[in-house]
């Protein structure tokens, strides 16, 4: 009779909700030789920013060493160091870019 009520399937539950991935931050790293112009240039170009935007990115990366540009997809912000440390190097600057995944 109580045999009836045992339970031996183990209560699991179907995960509906899907999780976002995880962004990654573009990191722009200060060097001694790249020129301030150069790097307002290739943030303009590459990463959509503002005269003012880039200028501020800039600065905040040559007092304090690195500066957050922005946050992507993994693979946009993978792209987008890329193609932003290759502009430097193209140039025959020391500039760059890492990413690191958001927290
Ligand atoms: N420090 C460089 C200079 O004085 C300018 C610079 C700023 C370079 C930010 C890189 O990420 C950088 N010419």
């Amino acid at each position: 009779m109580s045999d009836v009520h045992t339970r031996t399937r183990p209560r699991t539950r179907v995960r509906t909700k899907t999780k976002r991935p995880r962004l990654h931050k573009v990191i722009l790293l200060n060097d001694d030789y790249t020129p301030r112009e150069f790097v307002v240039a290739v943030l303009k170009a590459v990463f959509r920013m503002s005269a003012d935007q880039a200028y501020r990115v800039m600065m905040t990366a040559h007092r304090r060493g690195v500066c957050v540009v922005a946050v992507y997809t993994k693979d946009i912000a993978e792209s987008k160091a890329t193609e932003a440390t290759e502009a430097g190097r193209s140039a025959g600057y020391p500039l760059m870019f890492t990413t690191e995944p958001e927290e």
